[in-house]
Order: C-alpha cells, then sequence, then structure tokens
C-alpha cells in the first residue's frame, strides 16, 4: 500500500474542499498545509569552567537528559543544545587542573564563548576561575566572539552575588568594548538559564557589530 503523509493528505483534503464554502477551506490549509518550520541557524560553541562549576550538568538540563547520567568530563564532550530559534553545539571542554592547558587547542572554529563558575566555591577556586577565564577573554581565537558567564551555584547560602562576581573578575575594564554577559544561575532554576541562552543567541545572530556601539 501506497503511504501518504498526514500533511500531503490534510492538502489534497483542503485542496477537494474547495467547493466547499471558502471558510471550511482555509481552517483546513491553515491546520494542515503549513509545511515544514524553517531551519534554525546552528552554532558552534565552547563551554570552560573548572571541574565542578557545573557545565555537564546544566548543558544536560538544557537537553532534557536525565541527571543520574552525569559523569566527570575528562577530555571534552560534544552536545547538541536545542532552543526554539537556534541549536547550539557544545563541545564542554574539562576543567580538571591537568586539561585546562590543553582547552586552547580546541577553540578552533567557535562562534561564541559559555564560561561557567562555582559562585560558591573557595577564595583560590574563584581566583583560579578568574585566571582562567581572562586567559580566555585575551586568546586570539576567543576575544572577539560573545561570552555567556555563568555565575552558577546561586542556590548555595555560601554563593557570592553577581555584583561581587563582577568586580572580583574584573570584567568592566577587561570586557570593555566585547559582547558578554553575566548572569547569576543555578540548577534548579533552568527557566533563568534559558533565558540566559536566549541572550547568547540574540549576540551570535548580531552580524553588523561595532564594539564601540556597546
Ligand atoms: N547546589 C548546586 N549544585 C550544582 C549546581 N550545578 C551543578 N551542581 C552540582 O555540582 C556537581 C558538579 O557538576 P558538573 O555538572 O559535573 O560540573 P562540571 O565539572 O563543570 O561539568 C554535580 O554534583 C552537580 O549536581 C548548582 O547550581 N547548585
Ligand atoms: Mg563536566
Amino acid at each position: 500500500s501506497v503511504i501518504v503523509p498526514l500533511s500531503t493528505f490534510c492538502c489534497l483534503l483542503a485542496q477537494s474542499c474547495n467547493s466547499v464554502p471558502g471558510f471550511v477551506a482555509q481552517c483546513f490549509r491553515a491546520l494542515c498545509c503549513k509545511g515544514p518550520p524553517p531551519p534554525r541557524p546552528e552554532y558552534d560553541l565552547v563551554c570552560i569552567g573548572l571541574t565542578g562549576s557545573g557545565k555537564t550538568s546544566l548543558l544536560s538540563q538544557l537537553c532534557s537528559e536525565s541527571p543520574e547520567n552525569i559523569v566527570s568530563t575528562t577530555g571534552f564532550s560534544i552536545k547538541a543544545v536545542p532552543f526554539q530559534n537556534a541549536i547550539l553545539n557544545v563541545k564542554e571542554l574539562g576543567g580538571a587542573d591537568n586539561i585546562r592547558k590543553y582547552w586552547s587547542r580546541y577553540y578552533q572554529g567557535s562562534q561564541g564563548v559559555i564560561f561557567v563558575l562555582d559562585s560558591a566555591s573557595s577564595e583560590d577556586d574563584l581566583e583560579t576561575a578568574r585566571n582562567e577565564l581572562h586567559s580566555a577573554l585575551q586568546h586570539p581565537q576567543l576575544c572577539t566572539l560573545p561570552f555567556l558567564i555563568l555565575a552558577n551555584h546561586q542556590d548555595k547560602p555560601a554563593a557570592r552575588s553577581v555584583q561581587e562576581i563582577k568586580k572580583y573578575f574584573e570584567l568592566e575594564p577587561l570586557a570593555r568594548g566585547k559582547r558578554w554577559i553575566l548572569k547569576p544561575c543555578s540548577l534548579d532554576d533552568m527557566e533563568a538559564v534559558k533565558d540566559s541562552f536566549s541572550l547568547l543567541i540574540n549576540l551570535l545572530e548580531e552580524r553588523d557589530f561595532e564594539p564601540s556601539r556597546m
């Protein structure tokens, strides 16, 4: 037997309904003859941050993956993260001490950067995170790209506020003229995380960006 896709069947039905009062045929067309949605643009991003900052957890949640499957990322992992208006191909680089020195080998081809930090981490770790973020912001392959900086673990009592982090990370002088977004977040408020990613997608979509306007 010949299998006719439902939409084709409905279109044929709607065409044959042309003799029926126009309204009914219009309803059929509106419901069934929409055609495929336009393809979503894809962007290649790199996701960095110290081990334990929450990179894998956040990306897995965005991909609706089960949290039980999360294991520590030793090398790197790539996920296609779907959003309504774009697909982000995110390469997460493992954040352990002995791996961070290789991060820059995986930067090529990136169109944007996600930097995740643990807002409740020790002073030492926060300083390491700051140094890594500064290196990334100044790296020739990343320095012109939009950055989404996520101050994660905000649900913990010890978490520093986003204002404290902005000051501590000295973002204002260093990232002036760049496209960057700093947002507080935690795993238990994924809606806020999605909103932050929407802002990043807006920056990725901007074509005629002039740094002097920011
Ligand atoms: N309380 C809290 N725990 C988090 C948050 N984000 C991640 N975690 C936990 O931190 C641990 C490390 O997370 P993981 O995603 O593996 O970090 P990664 O090394 O950056 O990929 C896991 O046990 C997560 O459940 C958060 O916002 N709040
Ligand atoms: Mg990981």
